[in-house]
């Protein structure tokens, strides 16, 4: 598997924010959590292919919101913030070697957060980040039906369900209506960690912050295989561990 990655931007205080408050971001201490996120990868046969962070763009390390990348297809994102919108271009140079491309256009807006691909469906929330015209780009570009979910106060789709192995998703049932996802076993997330439904799934391994334990606990009781990586600074900018990579099978 290949993990495409960011480096953290040294302007990653001028981050987005927009369900969190600001507090002071340490740089050092974000990049030292980024690499150890790689090298946790790396560590688990992924290849890893990391572009530069870049001070034009805060964000840049959240990579995930730039591309869908599917088997036969990476669709090139036009992220609902405008501060991220130059970020794609670096990453459809990337994943032009990988994949046929196809670009969401104006007046489309989508992130990758808001995309959740199970078996051969695509979910998408309905956030103040992605809307209806790059829902129905993002299905005619696939040539997939693209399920549309409401959303209650989480930033993307994926902050508020995550698919943790075959036949499980971890869920804040807060954030998200999970009439959707009936025929799933369902974990929830501790409600001491909110933002704890955000894993990432590599092979059937469980990438999951350090700093969650009551939800690690519940997905290591499910018998799951879970590997822990501090992201504790990148949190402060509204990120997870879905957030810095894009997946290539
Ligand atoms: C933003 O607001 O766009 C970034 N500060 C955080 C993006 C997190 N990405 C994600 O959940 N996929």
């Amino acid at each position: 598997m290949i993990a495409v990655t960011r480096g953290v931007s040294p302007s990653i205080s001028e981050c987005e924010l927009t369900h969190i408050d600001r507090i002071p971001i340490d740089y050092g201490q974000a990049v030292a959590e980024h690499d150890q996120y790689c090298a946790l990868l790396r560590s688990m046969g992924c290849e890893v292919v990391e572009l530069p962070g870049d001070a034009e763009y805060p964000d840049g390390v959240f990579i995930e919101d730039t591309a869908v990348v599917l088997d036969d297809v990476a669709v090139i994102t036009r992220p609902g913030a405008e501060s991220r919108r130059g970020e794609t271009r670096a990453v459809a140079e990337v994943l032009s070697s990988y994949r046929r491309l196809a670009h969401v256009t104006a007046p489309a807006t989508l992130d990758g957060g808001d995309v959740l691909v199970l078996r051969n469906r695509i979910y998408a929330g309905e956030s103040e980040r992605s809307n209806g015209e790059g829902r129905e780009q993002l299905s005619r570009m696939t040539g997939r039906e693209v399920i549309a979910v409401g959303l209650h106060g989480a930033l993307h789709l994926k902050t508020a369900v995550t698919r943790v192995s075959e036949d499980t998703l971890l869920v804040n049932r807060e954030w998200v209506d999970v009439a959707v996802f009936a025929d799933w076993r369902l974990i929830d997330a501790d409600p001491r960690e909110p933002f704890g439904a955000n894993a990432m799934l590599v092979g059937r391994t469980v990438v999951y912050p350090a700093e969650m334990p009551h939800t690690r606990a519940r997905l290591e009781a499910a018998g799951l295989d879970v590997r822990t990586v501090p992201a504790a600074e990148l949190a402060k900018a509204e990120g997870g561990v879905t957030c810095c990579a894009l997946l290539l099978d």
